[in-house]
């Protein structure tokens, strides 16, 4: 059996890794799996031993950073010596260990192959043919393509994309606030991410991104829903492990053995996209058999609140106020309203006189779940029907239980936004959230607290339009909604996250004057006219305060960027100035700092000093005793945003449409499910190409196949592969075992197109579903074996 990114790890030859290090002056090995402080220690002892080393870091220099892509944010400390970042580790202020991704911050500081000049395409695009020119050139190049294309045709021809390389506050923002200036320019819209929660957390629980990673610890029962945490949140994972140490289960529901599914004490393996009808399934066992808290319902959740059967619509004691839900009161007979004190509010209406006018929601999600019955589910989600039933049972009983979803894989299918609302309804179905050990995880963090923009972010005065991210290749090619004539792309990487690739390289061949900032020359930057060099962290100054980890955090310059590099808000400033908005962009970094600042009640001095601040304490619990965000609240499982989208306003199945069960001629030619997952290596493209990575991880695209679907094929383990649907190819090494459901693939994401290209070739493209979300996982593929 080939060896998976994990097992890989621990038998790593440190020697290489110290020996990597060194070539860059740093002398101590990068830490694995968040031990950093003991891969010191042992660097240590070896000097130790020989009697004499002298500490190199002594005399160092020391700043704090944070690393800032959509993962953790964890907090770093660099040490730099003669004018050299030397050293990353992880910081003494994180609740938990950083990876070897961010520790390898030092390789990419003093990465040769960083960008230190703009370049100008000098070729076709793809070529990978660039000149260097100066920084004025850049400036004065840019200035003339934004006024010709605002004078061609309008602000609306100028479309701007940003990404997740970075969640500080000096980039995105100031990205807004430079084209509020401009006075507007188009976007995109369709979260590539997480889309399923922002559509069903949202609505239901009121508020997203308030996530109980504090809790699971506390919890008795964890279930891991469609993600891979000892990847994806592997600072936290141990917290995970210490859950099945104490005694408690971990249950993963995923069609692969994942590393998370094996420290797992049970695996469900689903097929891709079916998890609503999953859920589903397990809230009619937990009605059937009335394992439902029925206390919890009635005190914090609209399940009693009644909807009229003539409307479709919740009721309302008064049209303007959207809380003023009524119920059905036992006592009085009569239609009260929700929060009447002393009344007794029905869950059904059954042999009341209410029941010819209304139903209670409670009642239709029962009706929604009826059809799903376990040996429909079964047939369905193709996991047994035993399962299904233990899995609810012990989830309802659990002392303390909890749902992962950690912007998981599962919300990465047409039905996302329903999968992630059935956790929602489970959860408050069984009183398992707001309190210690128990809570629906969101990945999120830092929503506690509002944050302020660095700069005021003026509103376009100029009309603009919103290009559906997932159909990005095919709005440009057609002009619709919008003649595209220049795009600015920022903090992401389209070639290779955004989904059918070879539409994405269309448009950027098409549009006359792509410009992209970054580090490196990246596979979007490939295909771009001009590319502008960016500093990276430990480079430039920020904060962060966002999404993604419950901390706020400085980030200190420790060293120059390289070459002529500039930070985003300089080239912005750069730009401002020469558009004549006045002094709008020349604010002191601590003015930045303390307008982001300003709402949290904390000041720049005491960041200065704390470096980082939990804004939220290590006893966190989010919608603490079911006082929920919701205008009533209460959790509202009838999402009126859904039937404005021409969906069941309560959470419902239907098969996708790209399903190899269809039965339709996609399904017959392409007949295997394909997945997404992300990997130790990288966190999407970026660190994909740092060599230190090459020492801890597959070297190339893995392709992971059953062995009876490999069988059919005629292809073996190591095998060069195709993958390949109507979008396109994908090309990787065979990984052939049976950690993968049979009829299921298994694809990588993060590669490049400079690596061989980006599983995004085959992805699926869909817009739009409901909520919007990104259909990655609901991809049908064959596979072939190289020729
Ligand atoms: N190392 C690392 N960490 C990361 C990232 C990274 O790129 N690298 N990215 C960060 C970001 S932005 C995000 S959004 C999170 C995502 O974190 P995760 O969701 O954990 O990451 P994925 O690997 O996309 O998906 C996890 C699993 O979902 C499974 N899956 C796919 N489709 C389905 C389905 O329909 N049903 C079920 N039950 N399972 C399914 C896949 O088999 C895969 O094992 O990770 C964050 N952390
Ligand atoms: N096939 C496939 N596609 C996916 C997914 C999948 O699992 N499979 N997952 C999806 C998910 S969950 C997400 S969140 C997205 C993420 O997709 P993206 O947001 O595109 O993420 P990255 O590929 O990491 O691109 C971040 C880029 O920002 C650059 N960068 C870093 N710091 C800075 C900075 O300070 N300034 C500037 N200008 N640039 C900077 C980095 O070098 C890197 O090139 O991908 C989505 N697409
Ligand atoms: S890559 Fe993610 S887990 Fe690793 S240090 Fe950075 S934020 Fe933390
Ligand atoms: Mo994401």
């Amino acid at each position: 059996m080939r060896k998976s990114a994990d097992q890989a790890l621990p038998s790593l030859s440190r020697r290489t890794f110290v020996a990597a290090a060194a070539t860059t002056g740093a002398a101590a090995a990068l830490g694995l799996s968040g031990c950093s402080p003991k891969a010191d220690t042992e660097a240590g002892a070896g000097a130790d031993a020989e009697g004499a080393a002298p500490d190199p870091y002594a005399d160092a220099q020391v700043f704090y950073s944070t690393c800032p892509p959509e993962c953790q944010h964890h907090n770093l400390k660099g040490y730099v010596v003669d004018g050299k970042l030397v050293k990353v580790e992880s910081s003494e202020l994180n609740d938990c260990a950083a990876c070897a991704r961010g520790i390898s911050r030092s390789q990419m500081v003093n990465d040769p192959d960083r960008l230190t000049m703009p370049l100008l395409l000098d070729g076709e695009k793809g070529s990978g043919q660039f000149k260097e020119i100066s920084w004025d050139e850049a400036f004065d190049l840019i200035e003339q393509k934004f006024k010709d294309a605002i004078a061609t045709d309008g602000n609306k021809s100028i479309c701007y994309v940003t990404g997740s390389g970075n969640f500080g506050a000096m980039h995105g923002p100031v990205a807004n606030a430079f084209f509020g200036h401009l006075g507007g320019a188009s976007t995109t819209v369709g979260s590539l991410c997480c889309a399923g929660t922002t559509a069903a957390i949202v609505p239901i629980y009121g508020k997203r991104f308030l996530d109980c990673r504090n809790q699971i610890e506390n919890s008795t029962y964890v279930v891991v829903w469609g993600n891979n945490p000892a990847i994806s949140k592997q600072g936290y994972f141990q917290r995970f492990e210490h859950v099945v140490e104490n005694g408690g289960k971990l249950v993963v529901i995923d069609p692969i053995y994942t590393e998370s599914a094996a420290k797992a004490t049970d695996w469900l393996q689903p097929w891709p996209g079916t998890d609503a009808a999953l859920g589903l399934a397990m809230l009619k066992v937990i009605v059937d058999e009335r394992l439902y808290d029925e206390e919890f319902l009635l005190a914090h959740t609209c399940a009693p609140c009644l909807v009229d059967r003539a409307t479709g619509e919740p009721v309302l004691k008064n049209a303007d106020d959207p809380a003023s839900f009524v119920v059905f009161d036992k006592k009085s007979g009569e239609v009260v309203p929700h929060d009447q004190s002393g009344i007794e509010a029905a869950l059904t209406l059954d042999g009341t006189d209410a029941a010819d006018a209304y139903q209670t929601e409670f009642e239709l999600i029962v009706a929604e779940a009826s059809a799903w019955d376990l040996a429909a589910a079964e047939e369905e989600c193709g996991v047994p029907a035993a399962d299904i039933e233990r899995i609810a049972k012990e989830y309802a009983g659990a002392e303390h239980a909890m749902i992962v979803q950690n912007m998981g894989g599962f919300m990465r299918t047409e039905n996302g936004t329903y999968a992630t609302a059935v956790g929602a309804y489970l959860a408050a179905f069984c009183g398992q959230v707001g309190h210690v050990g128990d809570g629906v995880s969101d990945a999120g963090g830092m929503n506690e607290v509002a944050t302020g923009n660095p700069l005021e972010v003026p509103k376009a005065t100029e009309e603009v339009a919103a290009i559906p991210r997932f159909t990005f290749g095919e709005a440009v090619l057609n002009e619709d909604p919008v003649k595209v004539n220049v795009l600015w792309s920022m903090t992401g990487n389209p070639m290779t996250q955004w989904p059918n690739t070879g539409m994405v390289k269309k448009a950027l061949e098409k549009i006359p004057f792509v410009v992209t900032v970054d580090q490196y020359l990246t596979s979007t930057a490939l295909y771009s006219n001009l590319v502008l060099p960016c500093t990276g962290i430990f480079e430039t100054e920020g904060v962060l305060a966002n999404a993604r980890s419950h901390w706020i955090q400085l980030m200190e310059k420790a060293v120059d960027g390289p070459g002529e590099s500039k930070s985003d808000l300089e080239i912005f400033a750069e730009l401002a100035r020469r558009f004549g908005f006045g002094d709008a962009f020349d604010v002191p970094m601590k003015d930045l700092i303390s307008n982001v600042l300003e709402p949290t009640g904390i000041t720049y001095d005491e960041l200065v000093e704390k470096k980082a601040v939990d804004v939220v304490g290590k006893d966190y619990i989010p919608y603490k005793d079911g006082v929920f965000f919701t205008a009533s609240k209460k959790a509202e499982f009838w999402v009126g945003a859904w039937k404005k989208e021409g969906f069941n306003p309560i959470c419902s199945y239907a098969r996708s449409e790209e399903d190899a069960r269809n039965g339709d001629e996609l399904a017959a030619k392409y007949p295997l499910f394909s997945v997404q997952r992300k990997t130790y290596r990288s966190v999407h493209s970026t660190f994909n190409n740092l060599e230190w990575m090459d020492e801890v991880c597959d070297r190339k695209p893995v392709v992971l196949l059953n062995e009876a679907d490999a069988e059919a094929r005629g292809i073996a383990d190591g095998d060069a592969v195709v993958v390949f649907n109507d979008r396109g190819e994908h090309r990787g090494v065979a990984e052939v075992n049976d950690r993968i459901k049979a009829g299921v693939v298994g694809l990588q994401n993060g590669w490049w197109e400079q690596q061989g290209g980006s599983s995004s070739y085959v992805t699926n493209d869909k817009w739009k579903t409901l909520g919007g979300t990104h259909c990655c996982n609901q991809t049908l593929v064959d596979v072939k074996k190289e020729a």
